[in-house]
């Protein structure tokens, strides 16, 4: 998996970071260092005038450790290619993103971007979101509103169980930590897995959700990938454009 990893993201590099773009967005996940590797295989001259926008902390940790210019997100208004990691990419380049909880300042930079880039191993090429990402949708919210949020979704169709029998609707919980997990914005994170049939309509669903009181950013992405790059099993590269 590493490698396709590996492979996504020097494809996406190679076809989209050029020595014109200035301002770039570094994503979050376990896929973005290997972006990160790409760009610094560019060379000294080519990085010493850029200035790299982080999308959480551990996006900025990779940009400050890499040696790249860290730059400040309320300075630049415009960016000129973000490239960023994502759960599940359906045929019309939707995305589910947030398996890292970091879909607010993801969702930010990739909409400020000219140019959005989806980097991922094959686990994530999908045709209907929700069919490999069977966790739900990441939902960042404002705690003082997650319960009301959690009932508007179970109204909404979203099951507290899964049919595998696995935990449905749910505040995301800490692993190595007491209590729910915190985002990079003080904020809750609910995963909210909705059936099939609802998840062919990502836009539609993504409305509804955005609307709901107490909803800060939904993690699907619709509507903003220049391209998604898939490193496969077999050494080769998917791209959909
Ligand atoms: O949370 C996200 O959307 C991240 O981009 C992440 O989920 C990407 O996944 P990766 O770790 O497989 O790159």
């Amino acid at each position: 998996v590493e490698a396709a990893k590996r492979l996504a993201a020097f494809a996406a590099v190679d076809r989209h970071i050029a020595l014109q773009h200035k301002v770039i967005g570094i994503g979050s996940g376990s896929t973005v260092p290997y972006v990160v590797d790409r760009i610094l295989a560019q060379g000294f001259d080519a990085n010493k005038d850029r200035v790299f926008l982080p999308t959480g902390f551990q996006s900025k940790e990779l940009i400050i450790k890499a040696g790249l210019t860290l730059g400040d997100v309320d300075q630049y208004a415009k960016i000129d290619v973000t490239i960023d990691g994502a759960d599940e990419v359906d045929n019309e380049l939707n995305s589910i993103k947030g398996g890292g909880a970091c879909q607010l300042r993801e969702k930010v930079l990739a909409e400020a971007a000219d140019t959005w880039v989806i980097v991922a191993d094959y686990r994530k090429n999908s045709e209907i979101l929700g069919t490999t990402w069977t966790q739900g949708i990441p939902i960042e919210v404002a705690p003082f509103a997650y319960a009301k949020v959690l009932t508007n979704l179970s109204h909404m169709g979203s099951p507290s169980t899964l049919p595998n029998g696995k935990p449905g609707l749910s505040l995301r919980m800490g692993k190595m930590k007491a209590g729910p997990v915190v985002s990079d914005n003080g904020n809750f994170i609910i995963d909210a897995p909705f059936p099939v049939e609802m998840m062919k309509d990502p836009i539609g669903l993504l409305h509804r959700i955005k609307m709901l009181t107490g909803v800060v950013e939904v993690g699907l992405f619709c509507n903003m990938a220049e391209a998604a790059y898939f490193g496969n099993e077999d050494g080769t590269v998917s791209a959909r454009l």
